[in-house]
């Protein structure tokens, strides 16, 4: 007990020292050598997009000389806030984050904005009124991807479509955003509907569950609408095993376009990817350093991307970098 006492003290006291270091000035400040220090808290490790962007924004740390810390939520919203907390404790520079669900998260924002540390945004939005609680946001625009998939759909059915929606991580930015859009373009079409709906969790092995489910619950599914690739390849697993043909008996349309969900794109067994970039590391550490050096920054970055048909998979494989 005494001893648990001890640390916490010491912890105040170490608190208080940096808070000093800083000369009382408040706000963002570099360390003392000019490093930055940036505090980040990733999602998890749920798909191939999310190794990916967590690989671009170590590299691009690295390469801009910012010190990165770095934790992995496991998709807990409890595990990501604790992450902050310690990054506000630690006094790091900038605190960035990718929240794995849009709300509840004013609590833990309100006391890394009263510790003078500003946040960005990275890959996914939070829902709050107060907008003063993070500088910006990088990312993509969810709801677009979701039209762009529809919007491939509307153009490619000739008859009545029964389509089975595999939803991202329920109440994650991407997830409503990107069955927002789908919804809003195949509204055009009476005869296209939703059959079912239900969250495969963003990874491979939750579409692959749901999809079974489906199977087993749905006669005559003519399209799979999987919130990402991962799923799309768990769906993929399912119909194989209930002796169907994914991509031409079932049609399966999909978000991210990593290498793996390229590949099967290429080999017919997806039909559309709608792409979702998770390249944003250089980007991310640019705003870092204009935000710690007090320079304006946009209130929102949105990230390019564009969509792959069959024939354009093949031709972009070879140079797929992830
Ligand atoms: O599409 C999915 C990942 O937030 C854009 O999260 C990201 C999404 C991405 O798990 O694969």
């Amino acid at each position: 007990m005494l001893k648990k006492i001890t640390i916490a003290l010491s912890a105040v006291a170490l608190a208080a020292l940096a808070a000093c270091g800083e000369g009382g000035s408040g706000g963002a400040a570099a360390g003392d050598d000019g490093t930055i220090t940036i505090g980040f808290a990733q999602v998890g490790a749920e798909s191939g997009w999310r190794t990916a962007n967590t690989k671009s924004i170590q590299e691009a740390a690295e390469a801009a000389g910012i010190e990165l810390k770095f934790s992995d939520a496991q998709q807990r919203q409890e595990n990501q806030i604790r992450a902050i907390r310690s990054y506000v404790q630690q006094r790091v520079d900038v605190i960035a984050f990718s929240p794995v669900v849009e709300t509840g998260w004013d609590t833990v924002l309100l006391e890394a904005k009263r510790a003078n540390i500003p946040v960005i945004l990275t890959d996914r939005a939070v829902d709050s009124d107060d907008t003063s609680l993070y500088e910006t946001f990088l990312g993509s625009d969810f709801v677009e991807e979701g039209r762009k998939a529809g919007e491939w759909l509307v153009e490619n059915a000739t008859g009545p479509q029964k389509v089975v929606e595999l939803q991202g991580t329920t109440g994650a930015a991407p997830a409503i955003d990107r069955k927002e859009g789908f919804e809003e373009v195949i509204a055009s079409r009476p005869d296209i509907e939703i059959v079912a709906s239900q969250t495969g969790d963003f990874t491979r092995s939750g579409g692959k569950q749901v999809m079974e489910a489906f199977l087993r619950s749905t006669p005559d599914i003519d399209v799979v609408y999987a919130h990402n690739d991962d799923m799309g390849l768990g769906a993929i697993e399912a119909i194989k095993a209930a002796g169907k043909v994914p991509g031409k008996d079932i049609k399966i349309i999909t978000v991210d376009a990593v290498k793996a969900g390229m590949e099967a794109l290429a080999a017919g067994e997806i039909n559309f990817i709608v792409e979702c970039n998770p390249l944003l590391g250089e980007q991310l550490m640019e705003l870092a350093k204009k935000v710690v050096a007090g320079e304006e920054v946009p209130e929102r970055v949105v990230t390019e991307e564009t969509t792959f048909t069959q024939e354009e998979a093949k031709a972009a494989l070879p140079d797929r970098q992830y």
